[in-house]
């Protein structure tokens, strides 16, 4: 029988991020991917790729999840974006209808190019109803500044601070991304398991963002964990693929390169 992993995310219209990037990521993994619609991101060509947003209503959310729940036995799922408190509130009302192995949060405060001040309510909303299911949390390092309340993380150490601090939020691990973010030859992220540290460091692949290397990097470490492996190894692997995606990106005529996932 076939691993299946669930994932509740926005859609991204140019297939560089969220739920398309999660799904195609479970497939690579050989895990079979269902998927539940948050919001539906359109950015706009037009005008400097902003973000155009559109939330699924909440009942709309809460059918897909009865039915992906109802058609499968899932327990382990990826949370991505979520966008508004009445969809945090869809979404963790759902995951209190049944117990789950994993719940891996990608907390998506905001993505590349979104308003700062609209994310408030949002993040205040995520951190009080979904954070406290999480098993794993993946902050970027935008997010993990937001979660931790560090002014500043400009260093591994301090990175390593912010996942102790987030670690104190409730979740079990918490996999703080670097990325290309912090100065050095290596993109860095941090392990935290409430004990050890551990990092998980590639060779830095340019030094440009690449759009989807956090929802793929989420994604792989939640195919890996339906699969059957540690949080350890999960995140070990999940490095590795997106780390093989980044250097096969793939070109666009948005502001960022994209991942390829099947690298
Ligand atoms: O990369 C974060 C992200 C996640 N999910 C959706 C997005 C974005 C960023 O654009 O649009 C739906």
């Amino acid at each position: 029988m076939v691993d299946l992993a669930y994932v509740i995310a926005g859609s991204e219209a140019t297939g560089g991020a969220g739920l398309q990037v999660d799904l195609k990521t479970f497939q690579q993994l050989g895990v079979y991917g269902v998927g539940t619609t948050t919001c539906i991101v359109s950015f706009d060509p037009k005008n400097d790729w902003g973000h155009r947003f559109f939330p699924v209503p909440a009942e709309v959310i809460a059918d897909q999840i009865e039915a992906a729940t109802a058609a499968h036995d899932l327990d382990v799922v990826k949370i991505g974006m979520l966008g508004t408190p009445a969809t945090i509130d869809v979404v963790a009302e759902g995951l209190e209808k049944q117990s789950w192995r994993h719940v891996v949060l990608d907390p998506v405060l905001i993505c590349k190019g979104q308003e700062a001040g609209a994310a408030l309510d949002t993040d205040n909303a995520l951190r009080a109803q979904v954070l406290p299911h999480a098993t794993v949390v993946t902050p970027n390092l935008f997010e993990a500044r937001m979660l931790s309340g560090m002014d500043d993380i400009t260093s591994v150490d301090q990175l390593v601070e912010a996942a102790r601090r987030i670690h104190d939020l409730g979740p079990q691990y918490v996999v703080a991304k670097g990325g290309v973010e912090l100065d050095g030859e290596d993109a860095v992220d941090v392990l935290f398991d409430g004990s050890e540290v551990t990092l998980l460091t590639a060779p830095k692949v340019g030094n440009e963002r690449v759009s989807g290397a956090g929802c793929t990097l989420a994604a792989a470490i939640t195919a890996e964990l339906a699969k059957g492996g540690s949080v350890a190894d999960a995140a070990a692997r999940a490095k590795d693929f997106v780390t093989a995606g980044i250097k096969a990106r793939v070109s666009a005529n948005t502001p960022f390169d994209t991942v390829w996932q099947g690298a």
